[in-house]
């Protein structure tokens, strides 16, 4: 079965006639993410599965989305809640089987939208019997799929490096004495990308999964393949690109597929790197500098520091001119692992609904292939926990235990784990007031959010002028409008602390978009924008741009130019 793009293709037009081709459909689709374990539950375990999906795709090909990311829902202990696979070629049984995996790709593609899976292939499970073979006998040919040493120094692991939830990144295996490496649980030993029968492998299992008709894959943590910790090099190892390039044409080449690569390393020019014009390594990939840059320097996540504007305008316009005709943005606020993006980028309260669509329209009117992470879409707010044992997350909980023992306080870094848990976009999707949100008919494995019974599809999407139906208009306006896929983009006010201001150009046609990125009203300068009087193309209301013009708080707008 070929990977036919399931979006239409066609050369694009804008107003002034100026023709511009999409090179491939992913440039005028939008990803939604789904985390299988909190979408749909269809069988009242609790836990959200691959027919729950199914149940819900008019309601994904009604807002107008072109691919889901699926989380992970391979077989898996679920130490990590999938990312830690022990087989990749089978579903595992609390998400359903490969026949309803089969039907969800299938169904999927008659409404148009295609199914990207997620490839974990930095690290398996230790459940993996790639590793479970490597254990037991030194002389394994898996044995070196891992990356192992032999003695500790005096310190107690070979190296210094430590893992991303906690601890030493090595652990002693008590079958041969040796250590393993592993950037994540210790149940996550990491793969041997040095080692082309494992290359094979796993160019072997993307095809299989690319036969069965997905749309492509997003990668998790592909920066970290090319790791050598023999030289303390964990991210952007100097082999990176040439496996990526090697995995291309074993896997991808000649499919129409989209990959997008989880890059917490990439920097602008790397980016290019990776998805520049034949490059044909990856599509795109995800950045996170707009996530880190307001990280505390000693403590992280775990103390987030207030979003400063004029620095994330900076930060987008920088990646919006690298990429430009040289690669490609993927553009987001949220995922599984971050917060959501009204908490930490707009407001929970009572401008909710203002900021979450302001949030999508500065993000969905630039260039890029934007992701809508479940939930996004009707302002879901982050999980609200009052206890450390409403949380699942192994990071989480790690750092709980780690933190305390370093003398950081309870509370300290309970404010923490509210602000960035990654257990906040976990929380059971809100389809309706009805128990557990309509989640589930059972104990849900993580606890809902208690807004849902004002907080949930239902209410939301059937209001004209809420969340949903923004999320609707701005995906259909990237399909119909070449200046919003392909424009230049040129920032506006840089220095102001509220506004973000920006101007799209494609030929004749420009695009102006500004959002008042705070809780006060907020005038219009009295230079630095274009004063105009014209028709919003979100709500059709007229706007004007006149200096000293009030916008309220999070108001956005985007109109002709
Ligand atoms: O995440 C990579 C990763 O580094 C993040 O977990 C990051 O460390 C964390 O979000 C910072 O708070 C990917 C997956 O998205 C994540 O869910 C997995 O746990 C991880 O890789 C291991 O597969
Ligand atoms: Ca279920």
């Amino acid at each position: 079965m070929t990977n036919k793009a399931v979006t239409s293709q066609s050369p694009a037009s804008s107003h002034d006639g100026t023709i511009v081709i999409d090179s491939a459909w992913w440039q005028s689709a939008v990803g939604y993410q789904i985390y299988p374990a909190s979408f749909a539950d269809s069988n009242g375990d609790g836990i959200g599965d691959i027919p729950g999906i199914i149940g819900k795709l008019d309601y994904l090909a009604d807002l107008g989305i072109g691919f889901i990311w699926l989380s992970p829902v391979y077989t898996s202990p679920m130490v990590d809640n999938g990312y830690d696979i022990s087989d990749y070629r089978a579903i595992n049984p609390i998400f359903g089987n490969m026949d309803d995996m089969d039907r969800l790709i299938a169904e999927a593609r008659s409404r148009k939208i295609g199914v990207v899976m997620d490839l974990v292939v930095n690290h398996t499970s230790n459940q993996h019997p790639w590793f479970i073979a490597a254990c037991s006998d030194r002389d394994s040919p898996f044995r070196d799929y891992y990356i192992w040493r032999k003695d500790a120094p005096a310190n107690g692991s070979p190296s210094d490096i430590t893992a991303s939830f906690g601890g030493s990144a090595w652990s002693r295996d008590p079958q041969s004495g040796e250590y393993y490496f592993h950037l994540f649980a210790p149940q996550q030993p990491d793969l041997n990308w040095s080692n082309s029968a494992l290359r094979a492998e796993i160019h072997a299992m993307m095809n299989w999964w690319l036969d069965k008709g997905i749309a492509g894959f997003r990668m998790d943590v592909i920066d970290l393949i090319g790791k050598r910790p023999e030289e303390g090099i964990v991210a952007d190892g100097p082999d990176l690109h040439r496996y990526l390039r090697e995995m291309h044409e074993a896997a991808l080449a000649g499919r129409e597929v989209v990959t997008v690569g989880e890059a917490w390393s990439a920097t602008p020019d790397a980016a290019a790197l990776y998805s520049g014009p034949e490059r044909r390594e990856v599509s795109m990939v995800f950045q996170f500098s707009h996530v880190t840059r307001f990280w505390d320097e000693r403590f992280g996540k775990w103390k987030p520091r207030p979003i400063d504007w004029p620095i994330l305008k900076s930060l987008f316009a920088e990646w919006q001119h690298a990429l430009h005709g040289n690669g490609w943005n993927s553009l987001f606020w949220g995922n599984h692992d971050l917060p959501r993006a009204v908490s930490r980028y707009g407001d929970e309260g009572e401008h909710r609904l203002s900021s979450a669509k302001a949030l999508a329209t500065i993000l969905h009117l630039m260039e890029g292939t934007p992701y809508i992470y479940q939930g996004e879409e009707i302002s879901m707010i982050n999980a609200g926990f009052t206890s450390i044992d409403q949380y699942r997350d192994v990071e989480t909980l790690n750092f709980h235990r780690i933190q305390l023992a370093m003398g950081v306080s309870e509370a300290d870094f309970f404010a923490g784990a509210q602000a960035n848990s990654r257990d906040n976009p976990r929380t059971p999707m809100q389809w309706s007031s009805k128990p557990n949100a309509g989640f589930t008919s059972g104990t849900p494995w993580i606890a809902v959010n208690r807004n849902y019974e004002w907080l949930n599809v239902e209410q939301d999407r059937a209001d004209p002028d809420g969340v949903f139906q923004r999320y609707r208009r701005l995906i259909a306006l990237r399909c119909q409008h070449a200046v919003i896929r392909h424009g230049d983009f040129e920032l506006l006010l840089p220095d102001h602390p509220s506004l973000f201001a920006f101007e799209r150009k494609l030929g004749a046609e420009k695009l102006l978009v500004i959002a008042n990125m705070s809780r006060q009203e907020t005038a219009i300068p009295p230079s630095g924008i274009p004063q105009l009087h014209a028709s919003d193309i979100l709500t059709g209301r007229m706007v004007s741009t006149e200096p000293g013009i009030k916008l309220g708080p999070f108001a956005a707008m985007a109109t002709w130019l």
